[in-house]
């Protein structure tokens, strides 16, 4: 059976490659999918990507993925620094989690220093652009099947 991971990602990234570009760059989502997708499906992985600007669509897709996912990769956005919710969400999820950023949230506002997924989160990437994504990825394959 084909082991799936899923990537979530949250508000505002649908904008991704279309205004900001000297924080988040010029790539845009479909891009983002397309480099995942690129990554894990030779190595025998299925994919499941989605973004949304809603939490509680955020938390449905973790409960989906309960069932359904050997891992999952969240790029949380502003939730990140706000939502106990989906950090709730995701210490129900069992396998391995990977926390991304496209920017260094660290050089930036204070308000972004603090997430709240890292308190659930396996390993955290930030600052590396939306190569980020496909490190996380890398990653989670190693730990899902261990060579
Ligand atoms: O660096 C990241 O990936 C963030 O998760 C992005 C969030 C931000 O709130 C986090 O602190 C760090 C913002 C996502 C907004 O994405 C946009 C992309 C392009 C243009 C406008 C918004």
């Amino acid at each position: 059976m084909v082991k799936t991971i899923y990537v979530l990602n949250g508000p505002n990234l649908n904008l991704l490659g279309t205004r900001q570009p000297e924080i988040y760059g010029s790539d845009t989502m479909a891009d983002v999918e397309a480099n995942c997708r690129a990554l894990v499906e030779p190595l025998g992985f299925g994919l499941k990507f989605f973004q949304s600007n809603a939490e509680h669509q955020l938390i449905d897709w973790i409960h989906e993925a309960r069932n359904e996912a050997c891992g999952l990769v969240i790029n949380p956005a502003a939730y990140t620094h706000t939502s106990v919710a989906i950090l709730d969400a995701l210490n129900t999820f069992e396998s391995p989690v990977f926390e991304v950023h496209i920017s260094n949230v660290h050089k930036r506002e204070s308000f972004r220093h603090h997430s709240y997924v890292s308190l659930r989160a396996d390993g955290v990437i930030a600052g590396c652009g939306i190569l980020g994504y496909e490190l996380a990825l890398r990653r989670l394959v190693q730990l899902v099947e261990p060579a």
